[in-house]
């Protein structure tokens, strides 16, 4: 149960059929396959092998691909890394993961080089080329298979094929070890839900280096055969031409990027035929009603939500028969997908009842690589607690509804920020005493990133826009406040908690604090 070999095998049964159309291009299954299989020998005669972490920091491009499945044709294990990452960020990871091949790009490799030329036992490859310090490029290692090399898909069931990083309550971000058994089970789980078949051609979107634009949208699709538009950047304009001119019949996006759409749409006077279109997905952060039902007048289409989480991959899905996608539910679990709603002493809630969602099953991650304790604390009797509070409504067949999070999480625009990794860079100079970073409703992103700080006395006034340029050097832009708050104090609980939840409202409100 190796995923890379499954999806060459499908590869195998569709050589002429193009599997991805890269703005423009198309690429072949089978043209797909020798390159994963070539990519997979420059890994081999370079001695990456099993269980070996490889970092891919990439722009979104058919060679992300290639290497991605090489790595895990090889044995070896994937570790994305969002383009946007600043170098600080990109040296925890490599450390921190051991990582012995890093693959970039020379502009990032160029901001990051005095970093990670630091990190013993990492190897570079450029994509364009040789950096001017000898660093090797990845087109110049790769040559014709030679003669002898075969891909033997070592790894498979529960050895690593991927470690995902996702952000952390205490500031330091945590690496989700995920299996092959997790990909492929929720591959096919998602295959049937979906009625995945080598008639869709699924318009893509996404980034390539989250659970979302990668396991899902990738994986399954080259899995069903069937064709994948891809674009490299998300642009409203561009992406309903396409899934018009391309008679597509699937779309996944974050709300966000269906918000764009539907801007994109109210403007136009000719609104494009979607008679191909079988399924809008949304995922990845919460779908406002509004949206939903905006969405539905406009297109006529109503939006498939679905939930899931880079631990677990995907758990709950709304059904593919209209009439039961209903707004505000993620709707029902995945088959192979056991889920339940647990009070805070771990007995299960009352029917109805709100409590924290806890999963079980194939899909469900190995753990955080190298944190045995965060492990622990995310699992009880082999239960990974999701840190989602929601309920199942008895009366309609123990569909899930989502209501907020046990945890201080943001998502924004689809991607997770914990205020911790702020909050810290934040306090660590010198004229802060202290901070608290929300996320306050955002139209366009579900929530922004909002901070509120409280200078040291004496200490001369800082200006906010300092406290952002701030973040900005050592966090990648998604996790910088959007506006900095200075205060007198911050308010706290008679034990002298903050209390975030009132920063929140006085914030929204325009009240002060
Ligand atoms: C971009 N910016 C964001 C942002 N995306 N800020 C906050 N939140 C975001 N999500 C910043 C940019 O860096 C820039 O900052 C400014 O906002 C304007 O950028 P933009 O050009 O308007 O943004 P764009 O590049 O178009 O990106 C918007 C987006 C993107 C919605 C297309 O965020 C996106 O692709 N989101 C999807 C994330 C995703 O795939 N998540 C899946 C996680 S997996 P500045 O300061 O430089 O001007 C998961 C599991 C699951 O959660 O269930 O799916």
């Amino acid at each position: 149960m190796n995923l890379a070999r499954l999806l060459s095998e499908t590869a195998a049964r569709n050589p002429g059929k193009p599997a991805v159309v890269f703005e423009g291009t198309p690429c072949t299954y089978g043209a797909f396959d020798r390159e994963v299989e070539r990519y997979a020998a420059m890994l081999h005669t370079a001695g990456v092998g099993k269980g070996d972490r490889v970092a891919v920091q990439l722009p979104k491009r058919m060679e992300f691909l290639f290497l991605h499945l090489a790595n895990l044709s090889v044995g070896a294990v994937t570790l994305p890394l969002n383009t946007d990452y600043r170098p600080e960020e990109v040296e925890y990871f490599l450390s921190d993961s051991g990582t012995s091949l890093f693959v970039t790009d020379a502009e990032r490799f160029a901001r990051a080089a005095g970093s990670i030329r630091g990190l013993r036992g990492v190897r570079t490859l450029l994509l364009d080329g040789g950096g001017g310090a000898g660093e090797e490029s990845l087109f110049e290692r790769l040559s014709d298979v030679p003669a002898g090399f075969r891909r033997s898909w070592p790894a498979g069931g529960d050895d690593p094929a991927m470690i995902c990083y996702t952000s952390g309550t205490t500031g330091r971000s945590k690496g989700a070890v995920i299996t092959h058994r997790n990909l492929v089970s929720n591959m096919l789980a998602l295959h049937d839900a979906w009625e995945w078949t080598g008639n869709d051609v699924l318009l893509h979107v996404l980034p390539l280096f989250h659970v979302h634009g990668l396991n899902v949208a990738t994986h399954g699709s080259l899995y069903a055969g069937s064709t994948i538009v891809m674009h490299g950047k998300f642009d409203p304009e561009r992406a309903w031409d396409s899934l018009e001119a391309n008679g597509c019949t699937l779309f996944m996006g974050v709300p966000t990027i269906y918000q764009r759409m539907m801007g994109e749409w109210e403007k136009r006077e000719r609104k494009p035929d979607l008679r191909g279109m079988r399924i809008f997905i949304s995922g990845s952060a919460p779908l406002s009603d509004s949206l939903f039902h905006r969405f539905e007048r406009s297109t006529g289409f109503r939006i498939l939500e679905r939930y899931g989480m880079t631990e677990t991959g995907m758990i709950a899905s709304n059904r593919i028969d209209p009439a039961h996608r209903k707004a505000k539910s993620v709707g029902y679990p995945l088959a192979g997908v056991d889920l339940r709603v647990a009070r805070e002493d771990g007995a299960d809630v009352r029917p109805g009842e709100v409590g924290e969602v806890w999963i079980r099953g194939d899909n469900v991650f190995r753990g955080y690589w190298g944190m045995p304790g965060k492990t622990a604390e995310s699992f009880v009797d082999g239960w990974f607690r999701s840190g989602d509070l929601g309920f199942l409504d008895p009366e309609d067949g123990g569909r899930l509804y989502l209501v907020g999070r046990a945890k201080e999480l943001i998502i924004t625009g689809g991607y997770n920020v914990y205020p911790k990794e702020i909050e810290n860079i934040l306090e660590a100079h010198e004229a802060v005493k202290e901070s608290a970073v929300v996320g306050l409703p955002d139209e366009e992103f579900g929530e922004k990133v909002v901070a509120v700080i409280v200078q040291k006395e004496g200490v001369a006034p800082v200006p906010p826009e300092t406290f952002v340029a701030l973040c900005k050097i050592h966090l990648a832009s998604y996790k910088c406040p959007r506006q900095v708050f200075i205060v007198r104090d911050l308010p706290r609980n008679a034990m002298g908690k903050i209390r975030k939840n009132r920063i929140v409202e006085s914030l929204r409100d325009g009240k002060p604090l």
